[in-house]
């Protein structure tokens, strides 16, 4: 039997898609890296994606394993090969159960992560991973690659918010570990190794995630400030002001609001251009207005300080939403203005300043006329340092020509400043080689011993992450 007619057998032949345009599949979001799938595959459950890894063993397919296609780093795609299966969770999207009282919830690996948020909200429950992809991102994809988000700083990266996984192995087997225990030393955390495993190890098809309950008020604010030293004066005042109650701390550098205003200027913004703009979420235990009084001392005090320049509390949902768009809308203003290199690093939040100027300054000799794309999760210590080619250069040829030599004096100075290469997207296809030059030998060596310990063969997401 051919691995098609197998296919077809384990999933029926209206959910194997092998003919026409598959490039919604096999072409990333960044439009980087673009494959060839002999088939993408749908299963509908995670008994029909265990029958579906064992016919590709049986053929020696390699199996790509997809949920939102949002990833930024390559890693959800085939290669050009023809011969890898892309293996979409999409029908596996059903909210299994929510225990109110263990404050935890059970989800399909498929569930898009804002049908997430809705289904804990429906409950007077908080899901805490945002980000703005979660319209269209899975949660699977999330645990894969281990999420960060802007939400980090307070409730963790994806890791820290799954208490449970069922993943089905190499070999075609179910594991089921849907466990909503906060405390289970029984031996190797099986669950924190395929976290972050990029589909590499095992495919995720369900997780147990960990529930809040949801805060008495949310409320934004932005905040101009002259430097990058400023915002971590403002990050520590909030911190000491608002304690467990800072829920998002985002920065955003001015030429990163420019491309947001030249692309989509029907998105208002608040405060006249900054060198730096501050978002702050504040959660809030007992009311709005306890939160809008904590709020307006908090920036007046940094006012009087000179640490900003000028603020603006939301007034309303409306406008807090307004806020968030303007930050979420810089990847895709990035994306209108052409393809570009980017960095998702982390680093010791008190080095970041210097970090800064320095690279900018060594980028700028090297690359005169780069334009320097900044912003990120500051309150978490995660940058996202990125480029565009300089106004005039075809994005495509920059990158040809200066992405390796950009990437090692980015990488060189990440590193001189104790911090890391891949802060929350993950490694994927665009990350490997880098990883494999900086990270140290034996860590290397145990993790491939891992990888080919659960995948001897090879099968899974082959040519990503190592
Ligand atoms: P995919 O892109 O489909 O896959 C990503 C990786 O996970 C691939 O290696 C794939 O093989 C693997 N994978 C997917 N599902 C499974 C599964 N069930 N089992 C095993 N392996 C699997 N990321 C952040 O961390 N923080 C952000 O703030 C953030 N913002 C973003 C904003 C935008 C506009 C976009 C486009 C992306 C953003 N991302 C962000 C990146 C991306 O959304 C996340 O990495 C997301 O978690 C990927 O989910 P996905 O379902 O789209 O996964
Ligand atoms: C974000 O924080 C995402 O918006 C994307 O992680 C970052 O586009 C990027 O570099
Ligand atoms: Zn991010």
């Amino acid at each position: 039997m051919s691995l098609l007619e197998a296919l077809r057998g384990a999933v029926g032949a209206a959910n194997v898609l092998s003919d026409g345009d598959l490039s919604a599949w096999e072409i990333d979001w960044r439009k980087r890296y673009r494959g060839r799938a002999l088939a993408v595959v749908r299963p509908g459950n995670s008994a029909e994606v265990a029958a579906v890894v064992k016919a590709c063993a049986a053929h020696g397919a390699g199996i790509v394993t997809q949920g939102g296609n949002t990833g930024m780093v390559g890693g959800s795609v085939p290669d050009a090969s023809g011969t890898q299966v892309v293996l979409s969770l999409a029908r596996l999207n059903r909210i299994r159960a929510i225990d109110a009282a263990n404050l935890t919830m059970t989800v399909d690996a498929g569930c898009v992560l804002q049908s997430v948020q809705e289904a804990a909200a429906a409950q007077h429950l908080l899901f805490p991973l945002s980000l703005a992809a979660e319209g269209s991102c899975t949660i699977g994809g999330n645990l894969a690659t281990n999420a960060g988000g802007t939400q980090v700083l307070r409730y963790g990266n994806a890791r820290e918010l799954c208490l449970g996984l069922e993943v089905v192995t190499a070999a075609g087997e179910v594991w089921d570990g849907l466990s909503g225990l906060r405390k289970d030393n029984t031996g190797y955390d099986l669950r924190d190794l395929f976290i972050g495993s990029e589909g590499t190890l095992g495919i995720i098809t369900a997780a147990t995630l960990k529930l809040y309950p949801q805060p008495a008020a949310v409320m934004t604010a932005l905040a101009a400030l002259p430097t990058l030293e400023a915002a971590l004066q403002l990050l520590q005042l909030a911190q000491t002001r608002l304690g467990a109650g800072l829920t998002g701390f985002e920065v955003m550098g001015k030429f990163a609001l420019s491309l947001v205003r030249k692309h989509f200027p029907q998105l208002a913004q608040p405060l006249p251009p900054a060198p730096w703009m501050v978002l702050l979420e504040q959660s809030d235990t007992e009311s709005e207005s306890h939160a809008r009084a904590l709020f307006e001392s908090l920036l007046e005090s940094a006012l009087e300080a000179g640490i900003i320049s000028d603020a603006a509390v939301a007034e309303s949902l409306v406008q807090s939403h307004t806020m968030w768009h303007l930050r979420e809308s810089i990847p895709l203003a990035q994306a209108e203005e052409g393809l570009n290199i980017k960095h998702d690093i982390s680093l010791p939040v008190s080095r970041i300043p210097s970090f800064v100027a320095a690279t900018d300054d060594a980028l700028l000799a090297a690359f005169p006329g780069a334009r320097l794309v900044n912003f990120g999760h500051l309150g978490d210590g995660n940058l996202h340092y990125n480029l565009q080619a300089p106004e005039g250069v075809a994005a495509a040829d920059f990158l040809r020509d200066s992405e390796a030599a950009v990437n090692a004096i980015v990488y060189d100075a990440v590193v001189e400043h104790g911090g890391s290469i891949s802060a929350e997207h993950g490694i994927g296809a665009l990350k490997r080689g880098e990883l494999a030059q900086r990270k140290p030998a034996v860590a290397l060596a145990l993790m491939r011993s891992i990888k080919t310990a659960l995948d001897p063969a090879g099968l899974l997401n082959p040519g990503k992450l190592l």
